[in-house]
């Protein structure tokens, strides 16, 4: 039975039933009541396991198809009218035919399934910065886990009433024929996944695929390939960044986000354990920030998402302790291994794998196979208030005020540990050509830097060069300039010439916080170079870290000639984006040529 009078929301509800053909419908209520049925029938079903009691309470483990493990961008489009709005980043496809193709998809696709619609506010309920999506789905897995990602059930139509919404279709494409037994984990084929956008439309379509960011709807198809969309119309950021708090010793809190590509540590940065006696970290979010400008003319930012879905493999209490407590109950874990006693293990848990561990293929754990006991992207979903260090503001419906905002890659090498942009545009030029180094080996591709322009390569929703012009004017309309957040670029990732690296990383990552956080305050403690400011001598505060201090020149070093390399790179990223690329951008290219010409 519908729980809401919007006219609009009913009659698209009914309109895609007609197509999709579901056995039933049911309006989800967020209730424990409701997400416990569903578990129920979950297990009941095969799709999963309940996990031990006494070691994993509220916990549910699920193995996924071992064709559906990730994000599939070869099979993510943005359909704009015109293809070069897209841009050159994103795959294309024309609305109208890509329509045709979803409907004859979808029809008849939730066959022999219960059809959920799952109402769902990205941002604390009723925030100015929030935002309301229906997802539709015949996996009663995304109903679980968006209620751990989101805000989601009848509260949500009860602020949405009449208004607007964003419209989130999910099937994962397998109907049932009456009598047919369900597999555990129903999907289509990888030619048949297809994880679509409108940006004209603000629509999501998403058919095939029942495992993270392709099904979970709220997450990267709506917070960040839609709302980049949306904010870059009204004058605000949807950006793929972590948000967190950090307090100096003084008791003085400012708010820092941060943008870093897969597999750079955003979510240990976000719960980062200092160091350093007398700082604290706390965390807002560990992947996504929605920013505006307040009253105040500051630039505040939300956590549009409530949970964490977060890369098991490696994390443990040595690397990452709030991550670990934030999971130990009430949370759902996929494609990790489980225990015979019924919990889940991963490679680099911390402890040896107990015997008898069934792996996320469902065999026994054969060390001599080679094979893993997890997936490399097994998942934890798990609330975000469940996390030891949650910022008490994280909910805070206004946001919290941003006075930094850092960028970073896996760079080896020419990036310094962490440098200060001049000023905004600077900053935009930092954030344009941020990159990881990848080795040939690992993904296939040819050795080097692959970029990944404010870490939103596969998450911006339109031409990256138009966001990077959306970036120039957030800075040109700033109500206050001297209120902007203050841009920095982080390298965790240099090494010396042996491959070793040169910095601790992890919870000592908080010495450069510190440094960042006594810039922003204006703090004498920088030196003018020609990529920007780098922490003056002795400014880095190593205490304790006999060890690194020999490495401080190393890891603060300008090289001229390397940076000579970088430019000519930089060149040919930045040609892709053709007219499209702003001005600005190669005025920033150019003003670096002449500073390290300059440059001794
Ligand atoms: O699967 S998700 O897109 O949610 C996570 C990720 O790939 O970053
Ligand atoms: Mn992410």
């Amino acid at each position: 039975m519908s729980m809401t009078s919007n006219e609009k929301l009913k009659g698209w509800v009914k309109e895609w039933a007609d197509l999709c053909q579901p056995d039933s419908i049911h309006w989800c209520d967020g209730s424990d009541k409701e997400n416990q049925k569903l578990l129920d029938l979950m297990v009941k079903s095969g799709m999963a396991v309940k996990l031990n009691e006494n070691k994993r309470p509220g916990s549910y483990y699920f193995q996924s198809d071992p064709s559906d493990v990730a994000r599939v961008e070869n099979r993510t489009f943005i359909c704009s009218e015109k293809q070069e709005d897209a841009g050159p980043t994103n795959n294309w496809s024309d609305p109208t035919e890509m329509k045709k193709i979803l409907r004859s998809m979808f029809k008849g696709s939730m066959k022999g399934r219960t059809m959920y619609v799952i109402p769902f506010s990205m941002g604390p309920l009723g925030s100015k910065i929030a935002h309301i999506g229906i997802q539709i789905t015949d996996s009663p897995y995304v109903v679980v886990n968006m209620r751990i990602m989101t805000r989601m059930g009848k509260v949500v139509l009860d602020v949405l009433g009449n208004d607007d919404f964003v419209p989130c279709i999910h099937s994962v494409g397998a109907p049932l024929q009456p009598g047919e037994t369900d597999k555990k984990w129903p999907c289509a084929p990888i030619e048949s996944k297809y994880i679509t956008h409108f940006p004209e439309t603000n629509e999501i379509l998403s058919f095939g695929s029942g495992y993270g960011g392709n099904a979970l709807l709220g997450k990267k198809c709506f917070a960040l390939r839609i709302a980049s969309n949306m904010a870059k119309k009204q004058g605000w950021m949807a950006e793929h960044m972590l948000i967190m708090g950090i307090t100096n010793p003084k008791g003085i809190k400012k708010y820092f986000a941060a943008a870093f590509p897969s597999a750079c540590g955003k979510t240990n940065l976000a719960m980062l354990i200092p160091t350093i006696p007398g700082w604290k970290i706390e965390c807002v979010g560990d992947d996504i920030a929605w920013m505006k400008f307040g009253a105040d003319g500051r630039l505040y930012a939300i956590n549009p998402e409530a949970g964490f879905f977060g890369v098991a493999p490696f994390t443990s209490m040595a690397t990452n302790p709030n991550a670990m407590l934030s999971c130990k109950n009430n949370s759902i874990f996929t494609n990790t291994g489980l225990t015979p006693d019924g919990d889940v293990w991963w490679e680099g848990i911390g402890h040896d794998i107990p015997s008898g561990t069934i792996t996320w293929t469902n065999e026994k754990y054969d060390a001599a196979s080679g094979k893993p006991a997890a997936h490399p992207n097994a998942r934890f979903t798990a609330p975000a208030k469940q996390c030891p260090v949650i910022d008490i503001d994280w909910e805070n419906p206004a946001g919290v005020p941003i006075s930094a905002i850092l960028f970073g890659g896996r760079r080896p090498g020419t990036l310094p540990l962490v440098y200060q942009a001049f000023d905004w545009n600077h900053g935009v030029f930092m954030g344009s050509i941020v990159g990881s180094e990848v080795t040939a080996a690992a993904i296939g591709l040819k050795a080097g830097v692959r970029r990944d322009p404010f870490a939103m390569l596969p998450f911006c929703g339109y031409h990256m060069g138009d966001y990077f012009g959306h970036w120039i004017k957030i800075g040109e309309n700033a109500p206050d300039k001297n209120k902007l957040p203050k841009l920095f670029n982080v390298n965790w990732f240099r090494k010396n010439p042996e491959g070793k690296f040169l910095w601790p990383g992890y919870g000592d990552n908080v010495r450069v916080l510190k440094w960042i956080f006594e810039r922003t305050e204006g703090a004498d403690i920088a030196m003018e170079t020609a990529i920007g400011y780098v922490p003056k001598e002795g400014s880095i505060d190593v205490t304790g870290l006999n060890d690194v201090i020999k490495n401080i020149p190393e890891l603060i070093k300008v090289d001229k000639n390397e940076w000579m390399a970088e430019l000519e790179l930089i060149n040919d990223h930045y040609a892709i984006f053709g007219n499209r690329l702003p001005a600005e951008m190669k005025k920033q290219h150019e003003g670096l040529v002449t500073r390290l010409n300059k440059a001794k």
